[in-house]
């Protein structure tokens, strides 16, 4: 699943550093020459995957398709040891799935470590290689090069919530008030060309199971399945979804029941069965109508419907509140 500002699978290239050379050295003692000293080279860098509960898809790591570790640094008279190559991180998001060499690692809590050992092995100085036989070795060797592996990163995270509704009711407001999306929202139908992509914390909880994709679908229309408007182009995606959030404009509380029956007929049509889906009704933009019209439609619906009224203008949040509480009970 690819869409705008979503990757959800990649392919990069991770090299480990390369290590350091040992070097030829030797003490000086009144001008002389005395005992090799030279060091060995230091170890190369690794690449080390760890789990950010703050980011929510491979979008960090695209633009890039090759990650390389640092050098280890080359060995140091009095036989010190050159500095090992510092380890290259890549952040990914809970729930990734790490395959290289035929392994395959998941990362599911917040900070966890995968290492990945790449780094070349550091070449040794001169100093090692000193004997009784040989006490002025001029021996040393070179480092060996980090090796180069192709890593393929998979997400796994529930694709499990859509929000559909007609033109202009207000999907893409909530879902940038019950997730972290920022999706373009404006006063006129279509504003929304595409599937807009958010992740549904269930909990502040960092365990990556307890994450949802919520998807904000482009508008439904009537003949939608037909192929008109642009609904019916990406309802595919919503097949395996388990709850859909159907959001129904409040505003001309007259034909609510109608807007109902064209997306459900629609949903019908295109093949997308509902009755294994657990469905909310949202009626967005409450305040924009009378307390008595809002007693009205809670009078008309009927008690089977799983329903709450919505308005980005609830200042207090509780609405915010009331929805994500009912898609937790149905998760
Ligand atoms: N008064 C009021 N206006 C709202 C509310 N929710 C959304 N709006 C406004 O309604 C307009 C449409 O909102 P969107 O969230 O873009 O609606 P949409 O259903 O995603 O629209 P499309 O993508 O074009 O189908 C915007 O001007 C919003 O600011 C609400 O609860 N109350
Ligand atoms: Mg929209």
């Amino acid at each position: 699943m690819i869409f705008k500002n979503f990757i959800d699978k990649i392919k990069i290239y991770c090299i480990g550093g390369n290590g350091g050379n040992g070097i030829i050295h030797f003490k000086k003692k009144n001008k002389k020459i005395g005992k090799p000293d030279g060091g060995n080279g230091g170890k190369g860098g690794n690449i080390i995957f760890i789990g950010n509960k703050n980011i929510y898809n491979f979008y960090n790591i695209k633009n890039k398709k090759f990650y390389k570790s640092y050098n280890g640094l080359q060995g140091m008279k009095n036989c010190k040891n050159g500095k090992n190559g510092k380890d290259y991180i890549i952040n990914v998001p809970l729930g990734t799935k790490i395959i290289y060499n035929k392994k395959k690692i998941k990362i599911k809590k917040n900070k966890k470590k995968i290492k990945i050992i790449l780094g070349g092995k550091g070449g040794k100085g001169n100093n090692f290689y000193k004997s009784s036989i040989n006490p002025k070795s001029i021996k040393f060797s070179k480092g060996k090069k980090g090796k180069k592996i192709l890593v393929k990163l998979i997400l796994k995270i529930n694709n499990d919530i859509s929000i559909l509704g007609l033109p202009n009711t207000g999907k893409s407001t909530i879902l940038s008030l019950i997730t972290n999306s920022k999706p373009k929202i404006d006063n006129y139908f279509f504003t929304t060309l595409k599937p807009n992509i958010g992740i549904y914390n269930n909990t502040n909880d960092s365990i990556y199971k307890k994450n949802y994709i919520i998807m904000d679908m482009p508008a439904i229309i009537k003949n939608c399945y037909k192929g008109k408007g642009l609904g019916n182009k990406y309802l595919k995606y919503i097949k395996n979804n388990k709850i859909l959030l159907l959001v129904i404009n409040c505003n001309n509380i007259k034909n609510f029941y109608k807007q109902y029956f064209i997306l459900k007929n629609e949903l019908l049509k295109s093949k997308i069965k509902i009755n294994n889906k657990k469905i909310i009704l949202i009626f967005s933009k409450y305040d924009k109508i009378k307390k008595k019209d809002i007693i009205k439609i809670k009078e008309k619906i009927n008690k089977k419907f799983n329903f709450c009224f919505f308005s980005s203008k609830d200042n207090k949040k509780k609405n915010i509140y009331i929805l994500k509480k009912k898609i937790n009970k149905l998760l």
